[in-house]
């Protein structure tokens, strides 16, 4: 997810106008990772006074100048200094609540602003901390999981100073104590009124990152790190840097202490201290001392734009290589095991309250444009299975064009990642003056579609970068499959089917990781396809959607004509196109498709076709038939989720071929993100 970034200057001064171009330029490092708004927080002209706060939606330039003209309007002066001085600043990708300036970070604790902080990640349990919170008085401004946080902060801080009757509870305490309560995956950047020019760094799963900056010979001598009794201040000049990655540190320091999970790292006069959590549930109320910990710095040896993306080359290879995570964040927290005597289920918590009204509509459109259009073919099959209603598929752009029909009894739902997608929200126009009910699947919080729609699911995929869809195409199929398994219900009929399914989903980012393995293998492929003009792929029942992805993301990266082809249409055109030196990809998973589809492998034989097989694994005999051709092996899992598994090696071999005919994989020729006009 998306960035943060704070930066603590000690016994060095700094004037308020340059800590603020050191925090945006901190946020503009960051800016790759995607986001949606952006925010800061520094210090007012007096300890007396409530930490400022600034946010904003869009980009950073708008934070910027939103900025400098309340900077204008206050009178706030730019060029008073600090000798130190603690700012916190964020990029949101929003994951609870649209992007607004009130769900932007820093998220406050209250009017005084006592507790600030920003966060990456998601809480998965704010809810029941939300309304304990509530009980005890406070009153909520976002719609953000990441406002509990600051608000158990002061909690925590006035609990303790009440019980204790003097003022020795520490910052760290206090945090420690908060993290205890939080669920799910953070990082997190604390600022307290409480404790001037003081941070606290922690997190769990998501990245962060220190960096510390010597600002003369002698202090790098001196030991950086403190044990919890904080030595009084030793003098030395020194800036210290926090970052959800090293893209923000480098230009800095190279100087790095990678945080680890359960630490709990303090900056306070210009020194560190690490606590490490132990993740113990303890008795509620009772601040835990856990152990300090001493770590040594490292040095970075990256380069900028090695660091960007993390040990990969590109978005699209790290966005590739990262679907088993965003696969299990899709899935996070709606599918449910079920316990002795309950069966397993899913719920989505978006259509809860419409599912009803979707097993009475008379048909399930499908409506979507490119990638999104193909994740919803995969999908079709098992919609129509479990729910027995027609499902029918639209490419939006043709819908307008035919002014085809929508019904009231119809439910149209919408597919796009980035929610903005200019086709798709026309044709929502269109269905919603047809009076259907609209149903959204999108990627980005508060985006267009997501607002339009009457109901939908969030695919929770994370900010996708690459151009070429990759992650967001495996989690649309994923959302669709438990949309399916939502609809359908519960009957008696279909159960072992749907336990398998939810079995299947459990296990498929493992599965998806097993098959990320092929990655040298598709890399050696590549080379053998780099000159080559066309590149076919036939697939039929599930897998027809994979061979049209397939070929999709070889024709908008690698610039190679490619072409998805229903193996039951072979017969009726492409055939022709057989000869000994167009090579083709027969997507020939097992499944009950799969006699037919070593029809088409022998037929193709017959034609001296040049053939590339996908097969289960232990297939591979069975697929190639005696003829010559390159086996790729995956693993097997249900029928209807193999789109997700057989995909993989595609996309990897599109990548390779990419990289290897020297065309840029992020940014390919003619082609935009969002496509957002018609
Ligand atoms: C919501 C929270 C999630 C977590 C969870 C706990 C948000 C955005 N999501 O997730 O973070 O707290 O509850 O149970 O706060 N929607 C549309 N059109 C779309 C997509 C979504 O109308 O294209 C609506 C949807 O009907 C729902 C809301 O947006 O009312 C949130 O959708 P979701 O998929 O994020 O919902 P859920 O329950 O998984
Ligand atoms: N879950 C938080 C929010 O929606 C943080 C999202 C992020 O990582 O930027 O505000
Ligand atoms: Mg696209």
């Amino acid at each position: 997810m998306c960035g943060i970034f704070a930066y603590l200057n000690c016994n060095v001064r700094r004037e308020r106008s340059y800590i603020l171009q050191v925090l945006f330029n901190g946020l503009r490092r960051l800016e790759y990772r995607g986001y949606d708004s952006a925010g800061v927080s520094i210090d007012s002209s007096s300890v007396s006074l409530p930490p400022l706060v600034f946010r904003q939606v869009g980009n950073i330039e708008s934070l910027v100048k939103s900025v400098y003209q309340e900077v204008d309007a206050t009178d706030l002066n730019l060029e008073e200094s600090f000798v130190t001085h603690a700012g916190i600043a964020h990029t949101r990708w929003a994951t609870h609540g649209e992007p607004a300036p009130r769900n932007s970070h820093p998220q406050s604790s209250g009017a005084g602003n006592d507790f600030l902080v920003v966060h990456n990640g998601v809480v998965t349990n704010y809810e029941v901390l939300k309304q304990t919170l509530i009980r005890h008085g406070f009153t909520f401004e976002s719609d953000t999981d990441t406002e509990v946080i600051p608000k158990l902060a002061k909690y925590v801080f006035d609990k303790s100073n009440e019980e204790s009757g003097d003022m020795t509870v520490t910052f760290s305490q206090v945090v420690l104590e908060v993290m205890r309560h939080l669920e799910g995956a953070y990082a997190l950047i604390f600022k307290s009124r409480h404790y001037p020019n003081e941070l606290i760094a922690c997190k769990r799963g998501s990245p962060l990152l220190l960096g510390v900056k010597e600002l003369t010979e002698e202090s790098s001598k001196g030991s950086l790190f403190h044990d919890d009794k904080y030595p009084s201040q030793n003098g030395n000049p020194r800036e210290l840097f926090l970052s959800s990655d090293a893209n923000a540190l480098v230009e800095h320091t190279r100087k790095v202490l990678v945080i680890e999970d359960g630490e709990v790292v303090h900056l306070k006069d210009g020194g560190v201290s690490i606590l490490k959590f132990d993740g113990d549930k303890g008795k509620r109320g009772v601040l835990s001392r856990p152990a300090s910990v001493q770590r040594a710095l490292s040095v970075l040896e990256m380069e900028v734009e090695q660091i960007n993306k993390g040990s990969y080359e590109h978005y699209m290879q790290k966005e590739i290589h990262e679907q088993p995570e965003s696969l299990t964040t899709t899935m996070r927290g709606r599918l449910i095991r079920g316990g002795t005597c309950k069966a397993k289920t899913v719920l989505l918590g978006g259509l809860k309250d419409h599912l009803k009204t979707i097993r009475r509509s008379r048909r399930i459109v499908f409506i979507g444009c490119g990638t999104s259009y193909n994740a919803a073919l995969a999908a079709r099959p098992i919609l129509e299975e479990l729910s027995g209603i027609p499902v029918t598929m639209e490419i939006a752009s043709d819908l307008l064009d035919r002014q085809g029909p929508i019904y009231r009894e119809d439910t149209a739902v919408f597919v796009s990642q980035s929610g903005e997608t200019a086709d798709t929200l026309h044709a929502l126009e269109y269905a919603l003056q047809n009076g259907a009910l609209c149903v959204g699947i999108t990627n980005t919080v508060g985006s267009a579609i997501a607002r339009n729609t009457h109901c939908g699911v969030h695919i929770n995929a994370g900010a996708e970068i690459g151009v070429a869809s990759t992650k967001a195409y495996t989690s649309q199929i994923v959302v669709m499959a438990m949309l399916a398994l939502a609809i359908g219900g519960d009957a008696i009929s279909n159960q072992a089917r749907r336990e398998a399914i939810i079995d299947c989903l459990f296990d498929l980012p493992n599965k998806v990781r097993e098959v990320l393995k092929l990655d040298q293998e598709m890399k050696d492929l590549a080379k053998l396809l780099i000159a080559e003009q066309s590149l076919l792929m036939f697939g039929r029942g599930y897998n027809y959607a994979t061979a049209l992805e397939g070929s999709l993301k070889v024709k908008e990266v690698s610039l190679m004509h490619s072409e998805g082809i229903l193996a039951g249409e072979m017969k009726h055109g492409p055939l022709a196109l057989v000869d000994e030196s167009l090579p083709i990809v027969v997507i020939a998973t097992h499944d009950a498709c799969f006699s037919k589809q070593q029809s088409v492998i022998q037929q193709l034989h017959a034609r001296k076709g040049r053939l590339i097989v996908m097969c289960s694994r232990g297939d591979a005999a069975a697929v190639s038939l005696g003829g010559a051709c390159r086996v790729i092996e995956v693993p097997q899992v249900e029928d209807c989720l193999q789109p997700v598994v057989n995909i993989v090696p595609l996309q990897l071999l599109a990548y390779h071929l990419t990289v290897l005919r020297g065309y840029n994989v992020d940014q390919p020729r003619n082609l935009a993100k969002s496509v957002t006009t018609e």
